[in-house]
C-alpha cells in the first residue's frame, strides 16, 4: 500500500508531472522522514517541561519513567489529551466565528442575511426560546446569548449547547463520568493544565478528561458551527456537480477555496459570478470556483460548487499550472504551499490573522469587510489568468458526477415522500428488516502513510456490497466522491442487492427517477454534527440509547489532530470508532487497553484499530450484527 502515493488517477498523474517539474510534494518530504521517531510513534516521548525531552525504552532495557516519575501510561495518556483538547480548540474556534457573524448579521452591521428562518427557528425551539411573534433578528440574537453565556459560563452546570441537543441515555451516561462539559474553553485551559509537569498522574483520569474533550468537540465546535452556518448560509439539499480536478477548466479563470470556513467563501461564490464579465474582458469564459478540503465541501453542499480535491493533493492542484488563485483560510493547509505556488503563476492568498505563509499574498478577511476582500481576491484571480503559462498547463480529464447535500433536513425530505407522518420509519423498517444492515459514517482526512484515498473506497466497497448504507464527511467524502460512489450509477454497481432495492425505492419516491447514492455526502467535518443529529433522532424515534443503535463510525486515513478528537466524540456517542491509521498510543498497554476496550463498559464505544481495509469493513461489520442481535434484530 504505501509503494504508490495515491489512487486517484489524476492526482498520479499530476504527482508525474511534480518530478518532471521538479517539485518537492509531500511524498517526497514523507520519504526524507524516514525512519520516523520510534519513540513519538509511539507517544513515549514528553516535552511538557524544560528537564526533558523524556523517552521511555519501550522494550524495558532503558528508562521506564521520566525525570518527574511519569511513567510510559502517564505520558501516553498526557499526549492524548493534548492532542484532542488541540482538535477541539480547531473547531471551537470556528465555531466561535460563526458565532460572532450570526451576531453581527442580525445586528444588521455586516453584509450577511440570514438564509434559513426555520433551522433558526428550530435550533431556538430545541434551546426552549420562544419563536412566536419574534422577528427573525430578534430570534437570532437571543441563540446568540445562548451560545455566548455558553462560551463564558461560570457556572457548574454544563452547556446549553450539548443539555439541549444531546441524547438523553447519553447525558445520563456523561454526568454519571463526570464529563459533562461547562464551557468549551475553560475545559481546554483545564485540560492544558492537567497535562502540564506535576499534574494528573492518573491515566485513567487523564483519558476521563480526553472523553471530555471529545465532547467539547462535538458539541460546542461541530455541532455549534454547523448550527450556525446554516441559520447564516442555509441548510443544504440536494445539489449534483462533479469532483476531482478535471473541473478545472483551460479556458476559464481558476481560484480554488481551500480551508475550512465558508464565511469568506460564500462571499468568494458570489462575486465570481457577478465579476464574470471582467474574466471575460480579459479573454476567459468566466470565472470557476472549485473547492479543496473542508472550505469545498461547504460551498458544494450550499452552492453546488464542485470539488477539485482532498487533502493529500492540495499541492498538486497547483502543479495543473491552471489555477490562477488559490484562497485559503484555516487548517490542513500545508505549508509548502507558498513554495510550490511561485513555480508557477499562481497567486496564493492567505486571509487570516492567524494562517500566513511566506510567499502568499495576505489580503485581511474580516466580516465587516468581506465583500471588498472577496471582490479583492476574485479581481486577483482575473489578473493571474492573463499570466498562465500555457506550457505549463496539464489539467487531468478526470471528474466524477456526484450529488451532495444530504443533510439530515434533505434525507428526512427525501423519505417523507415514503411515509409524509413518520419520515423516519422507511428508514428505521429496512434496517429492522435487514434490507440496510447498519449505517457506517466515514469521516476524516488522508494521510500520506497511506496511499491517498486508498483505505476509504477499499472499505467502503466492502461495506456497500455488504448493505451496509454509507454517509460521508471531510476528505473521507471527497474520496468516495472521486472514486464514483456519491451517484446512482454507483448504487448499481457498489450496493448490495436489498440495499440497492432501497435506495431505488427511496430514489423514485422523491422523484430523482434513479437510484439515491449509496454513499451520502453529509459535508465538512464540522458537519459531523449532521450524522450526530441523525443518529440522535433515529435513537429517539426508537426510544433507545445511540450506543445501542446499528451504527459505527470510521477515519480510515486519519491525519489531524481534528480527526482524533472527532472520534473522541464518536466514542462519546457509544460508536465503535475505526482508525485505519495507528495513533501514537501503542507506547501504553494500559492506555491502548482503555480506548479499545476497557472505555466500553463505561461509556459504550470504543475505538478499534485496523490497518487493512478489508479486515476493518467486516469488523465493523460484526459490531454492527451484534448490536442487532442486542436489539432482538438478528438470531
Ligand atoms: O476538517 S478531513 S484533512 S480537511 S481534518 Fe483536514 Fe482531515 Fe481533510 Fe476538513 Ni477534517
Ligand atoms: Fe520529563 Fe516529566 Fe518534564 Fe515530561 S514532565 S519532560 S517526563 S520531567
Amino acid at each position: 500500500m504505501l509503494n504508490i502515493r495515491s489512487i486517484d488517477p489524476a492526482a498520479l498523474d499530476l504527482a508525474k508531472k511534480a518530478d518532471r517539474d521538479g517539485i518537492e510534494t509531500v511524498w517526497d518530504r514523507y520519504e526524507k522522514q524516514q525512519p520516523q521517531c520510534g519513540f513519538g510513534s509511539l507517544g513515549l516521548c514528553c516535552r511538557h517541561c524544560i528537564q526533558g525531552p523524556c523517552r521511555i525504552d519501550p522494550f524495558g532495557k532503558g528508562p521506564d519513567k521520566g525525570i518527574c516519575g511519569a511513567t510510559a501510561d502517564v505520558i501516553v495518556a498526557r499526549n492524548l489529551l493534548r492532542q484532542v483538547a488541540a482538535g477541539a480548540a480547531a473547531h471551537v474556534d470556528h465555531a466561535y466565528e460563526a458565532v460572532e457573524a450570526l451576531k453581527l448579521a442580525a445586528e444588521g452591521k455586516i453584509d450577511y442575511p440570514i438564509a434559513d428562518l426555520n433551522k433558526l427557528k428550530a435550533i431556538a425551539t430545541g434551546l426552549g426560546i420562544e419563536t412566536e411573534n419574534k422577528e427573525p433578528n430578534e430570534l437570532a440574537l437571543e441563540v446568540v446569548q445562548v451560545a455566548y453565556e455558553d462560551m463564558g459560563n461560570h457556572q457548574k452546570q454544563p452547556m446549553k449547547w450539548v443539555s439541549a441537543h444531546a441524547p438523553k441515555q447519553r447525558l445520563e451516561v456523561w454526568e454519571s463520568l463526570g464529563i459533562l462539559p461547562r464551557n468549551p474553553d475553560r475545559e481546554i485551559r483545564e485540560a492544558m493544565h492537567q497535562t502540564t509537569m506535576g499534574m494528573d498522574a492518573d491515566p485513567v483520569n487523564l483519558i476521563l478528561a480526553t472523553a471530555k474533550q471529545g465532547l467539547v468537540d462535538g458539541y460546542a465546535g461541530l455541532k455549534l458551527a454547523t448550527d450556525m452556518q446554516d441559520i447564516l448560509f442555509g441548510t443544504p439539499a440536494p445539489v449534483v456537480t462533479e469532483a476531482n480536478l478535471g473541473v478545472l477548466k483551460e479556458d476559464y479563470v481558476n481560484l480554488i477555496v481551500h480551508g475550512h470556513v465558508p464565511l469568506l467563501s460564500e462571499k468568494i461564490v458570489q462575486w465570481a459570478k457577478t465579476l464574470s464579465p471582467e474574466a471575460e474582458a480579459v479573454g476567459a469564459k468566466g470565472v470557476q470556483v472549485a473547492g479543496i478540503c473542508c472550505t469545498g465541501n461547504e460551498v458544494l453542499m450550499r452552492q453546488g460548487v464542485p470539488l477539485a480535491t482532498n487533502y493529500l493533493a492540495q499541492e498538486l492542484a497547483i502543479v495543473t499550472g491552471a489555477v490562477d488563485t488559490m484562497v485559503v483560510d484555516v487548517q490542513c493547509i500545508m505549508p509548502s504551499l507558498g513554495q510550490i505556488a511561485s513555480c508557477y503563476h499562481t497567486e496564493l492568498i492567505t486571509t487570516m490573522p492567524i494562517v500566513k505563509i511566506p510567499g502568499a499574498t495576505h489580503i485581511p478577511f474580516t466580516l465587516e469587510h468581506a465583500d471588498e476582500a472577496a471582490q479583492e481576491i476574485v479581481r486577483k484571480a482575473i489578473a493571474a489568468y492573463a499570466k498562465r503559462d500555457p506550457n505549463k498547463v496539464h489539467i487531468p480529464d478526470y471528474r466524477a458526477k456526484i450529488m451532495a447535500g444530504f443533510s439530515v433536513e434533505a434525507i428526512v425530505g427525501a423519505l417523507s415522500k415514503l411515509d409524509a407522518d413518520q419520515p423516519l420509519k422507511p428508514l428505521v423498517d429496512n434496517i429492522v428488516n435487514g434490507n440496510i444492515v447498519g449505517v457506517v459514517a466515514t469521516v476524516g482526512c488522508n494521510n500520506v502513510k497511506v496511499a491517498q484515498d486508498i483505505f476509504h473506497v477499499e472499505m467502503v466497497k466492502e461495506l456497500l456490497k455488504n448493505n451496509v448504507l454509507v454517509v460521508a464527511t471531510g476528505c473521507s467524502a471527497h474520496a468516495l466522491a472521486k472514486a464514483g460512489m456519491m451517484n446512482s450509477e454507483g448504487a448499481e454497481k457498489y450496493a448490495g442487492e436489498s440495499l440497492k432495492a432501497v435506495l431505488t425505492a427511496i430514489g423514485e419516491a422523491a422523484g430523482l427517477g434513479a437510484p439515491l447514492p449509496p454513499v451520502l455526502h453529509m459535508g465538512s467535518c464540522v458537519d459531523n454534527s449532521r450524522i450526530g443529529d441523525l443518529v440522535t433522532a433515529l435513537a429517539g424515534y426508537l426510544g433507545v440509547d445511540t450506543a445501542a443503535l446499528p451504527v459505527a463510525a470510521s477515519a480510515p486515513e486519519p491525519q489531524h489532530e481534528k480527526a482524533l478528537s472527532i472520534g473522541t466524540w464518536a466514542v462519546t456517542m457509544g460508536f465503535t470508532t475505526h482508525l485505519g491509521v495507528v495513533p501514537p498510543v501503542l507506547g501504553s498497554k494500559q492506555v491502548s487497553e482503555l480506548l479499545t476496550a476497557g472505555l466500553t463498559d463505561v461509556i459504550g464505544g470504543k475505538f478499534y484499530v485496523e490497518t487493512d481495509p478489508q479486515t476493518a469493513a467486516h469488523g465493523l461489520i460484526e459490531d454492527i450484527r451484534k448490536k442487532r442481535q442486542a436489539l432482538g434484530l438478528d438470531q
